[in-house]
């Protein structure tokens, strides 16, 4: 009885106070103040709040900048605005892309055709431009900054990394150079291979037996190198195990992963040619460096970006008319090498020459 007795007297204690306290305000509604304006060369510019593509009442939102980072927080947004970031308020450098999802960097670009940034997003957001990636980013009101991708190379010429080959076929068939394996090769797996070089990147596709290479197990990788005559010179260079000129000086060594139903990016090592001029063996000194190529691709199908910058840091810059050639390895044997030829009586090995490709320029 006395437990109940205190629980009746809490209460009307309660009772009381609450009798005693003043009624409280209503909770006041957050009054939106707009967005927060910096004073930078770039803005945002389009269908959203008072913008009107420039012509609105504010006309352009203009980015705050930070460590070369541009953003305009707290913007409201509603699903069907669209709008770009652009320079001086001009439509010179003015960058669109593909929204991807809320945090997430995704890539800009400046060219003409294609839609506005479209997010679909309804509420209040901070909106992030980073112009020497060319990726932009939008974030919940607040939230924290995106992390960007990684500025790799960023191919932006004739072909696409992206395992879709279907701009290949867009190449001019004069620019290109081109070998398909001997069907009588002793190393056979590498079918063909496409190379095309404009002043900034060299593009390799090839194809390869899917059902002759196989994923090992505990690594899960396939061994692919690109062998190059970087100076185009025949009396330079070595590797005569693989091509009857054996000049090359450059090697790039990477491995093809696969990644879901696609097969990963190719992010190789490189070495030079240490052994003797016009040589043979596995002869080959570690250069230091990274990000030399960019590559993707669907079982048997593959293609890649070679960086010339890259390369040339190594001291190795790709001259304008240079030769290459490829192989991919299974247990660290080539199993498919090209460009090859049959077997002869004069060329047991079927060795054969590297694939001379001039840059298209
Ligand atoms: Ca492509
Ligand atoms: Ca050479």
């Amino acid at each position: 009885m006395a437990i109940a007795a205190m629980f009746a007297v809490a209460c009307s204690k309660d009772d009381d106070n609450k009798k005693d306290d003043p009624k409280p305000d209503p909770k006041p509604v957050d009054e939106y103040t707009g967005p927060v304006e910096g004073t930078s060369e770039w803005s945002v510019v389009g269908t959203l709040l008072e913008s009107n593509w420039g012509s609105g009442a504010h006309g352009d939102y203009v980015c705050a900048e930070s460590d070369g980072v541009f953003v305009l927080k707290n913007v409201k947004l509603v699903a069907t605005d669209e709008f770009k970031f652009r320079q001086n308020k001009a439509w010179d450098n003015a960058y669109k892309g593909v929204f991807a999802s809320l945090g997430a960097a995704f890539d800009v670009d400046n060219e003409p055709g294609g839609d506005n940034i479209k997010p679909g997003l309804d509420g209040i957001y901070d909106l992030y431009l980073n112009v020497a990636s060319a990726q932009a980013a939008i974030v919940a009101k607040d939230g924290a900054a995106p992390s960007w991708k990684p500025a790799g190379p960023q191919p932006s010429g004739a072909i696409t990394i992206d395992g879709d080959f279907s701009d290949w076929a867009a190449l001019d068939p004069t620019k290109i150079s081109e070998t398909y394996g001997d069907e009588d090769a002793t190393h056979p797996v590498l079918e063909m291979a496409v190379v095309y070089a404009d002043a900034n990147y060299v593009y390799v596709y090839f194809e390869y037996d899917a059902e002759s290479i196989e994923h090992e197990p505990d690594v899960e990788h396939v061994p692919f190198h690109i062998y190059i005559n970087t100076d185009g010179d025949a009396t330079t260079g070595g590797f005569g195990d693989q091509w009857a000129d054996a000049c090359i000086d450059f090697l790039l060594e990477g491995f093809i992963y696969p990644d879901g139903a696609e097969i990963g990016s190719y992010d190789p090592g490189a070495c030079s040619w240490s052994g003797e001029v016009n040589g043979s063996g596995w002869k080959w000194a570690e250069l230091a460096g990274e990000g030399f190529c960019e590559g993707a691709g669907v079982e048997g199908k593959y293609e890649i970006a070679i960086n010339r910058s890259v390369v040339a840091a190594t001291g190795f810059p790709i001259a304008d008319t240079f030769s290459i050639g490829f192989d991919i390895q299974q247990g660290w044997n080539s199993v498919g090498i090209l460009p090859n030829e049959a077997p002869s009586e004069e060329n047991p090995a079927g060795l054969g020459m590297t694939l001379e490709v001039v840059t298209d320029k």
